[in-house]
């Protein structure tokens, strides 16, 4: 049957029937890869003042937004600490940026409990916090991102796709969008259908190590932004949250009795969370190196 939209999961009944909202989750994640998490712990406001943050960054002349461009390899990884100072948008709100990433983090991790409990993780492997425990606040690859797609007016942006088809690297993604709708899912691999804006709701999607992780169970479904006609004269802003496993994770078939232990005949190395994030930006970034030096 063919899927034409995304479900809606109603988070405000997880403390009193998680079982039923964790079914609802992994229904989803079975079929399209994607729902809407509604009436969750994220404040409004709070998402309001990230999005203002993250529109006074890109409102700054274009050379401030190139302060990046000052810091060399060796700094970036220095200590494991922020690798170049803040823009002054950001430092001013170093808490808040803070206080808000830690809250997308406990976000996250209540969907993974969500997974164990549906997947029915035996207490020995960790129960329904076989996910969670596996996803540290610091030391794993997790990134809060602000995106902006400038208004398609401009003769530079005509392209009604604004980022390709992909599908996403870590665990789960949860997205915040605004004002502007214009994501694609290929819900049943060659059809696109919209992801549209419900306000208030989170959208979230498996990536490629879910995918791996559940032996498959779990899709991690093709996605991309388009803008239409009628939204060219608006820019469009975006946060994504790309939520990854600790780097040491082994992405071997997940302990559930729904999930095939036998890795396919492709598997026979099983990557870790770590190893398979670098083999996917080595090839990403190798090949966009290879195409700006043609
Ligand atoms: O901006 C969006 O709505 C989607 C972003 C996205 O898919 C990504 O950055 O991987």
């Amino acid at each position: 049957m063919a899927i034409e939209s995304i479900p809606i999961v109603d988070f405000s009944n997880f403390k009193t029937n998680p079982e039923k909202v964790a079914q609802e989750v992994v229904d989803a994640c079975k079929s399209i890869g994607f729902f809407y998490m509604i009436n969750h712990d994220i404040p409004q406001s709070d998402i309001e003042k990230a999005f203002a943050l993250s529109k006074e960054y890109f409102d700054l002349p274009t050379e401030e937004k190139h302060w990046i461009l000052k810091y060399n390899d060796k700094e970036i990884i220095k200590n494991n600490k922020p690798f170049a100072p803040l823009p002054s948008v950001f430092d001013k709100e170093k808490e808040f940026l803070c206080y808000f990433s830690k809250k997308c983090h406990a976000t996250a991790l209540q969907i993974l409990i969500a997974f164990g409990i549906a997947l029915e993780i035996p207490e020995e492997n960790g129960g329904k916090e076989f996910f969670s425990k596996s996803h540290s606040y610091d030391k794993s690859a997790s990134v809060l991102r602000f995106l902006k797609y400038p208004r398609g007016g401009e003769a530079a942006y005509k392209d009604h796709v604004r980022a390709g088809a992909h599908s996403d690297y870590g665990s789960i993604t949860l997205l915040f969008q605004k004002d502007v709708p214009g994501l694609e899912v290929q819900a049943s691999r060659t059809e696109w259908i919209s992801a549209p804006l419900i306000p208030g709701a989170i959208l979230v999607n498996v990536g490629d190590a879910m995918e791996l992780w559940t032996n498959g169970l779990f899709k991690s479904t093709i996605h991309r932004v388009t803008f239409l006609p009628e939204h060219n004269h608006l820019d469009r802003y975006s946060m994504p949250f790309f939520f990854h496993p600790d780097d040491n994770v082994p992405l071997t078939p997940v302990p559930s009795r729904f999930v095939n232990q036998t890795l396919s005949s492709t598997g026979d190395h099983a990557y870790t969370s770590g190893e398979y994030l670098r083999r996917k930006l080595d090839a990403t970034y190798n090949y966009a190196a290879k195409k700006n030096s043609n």
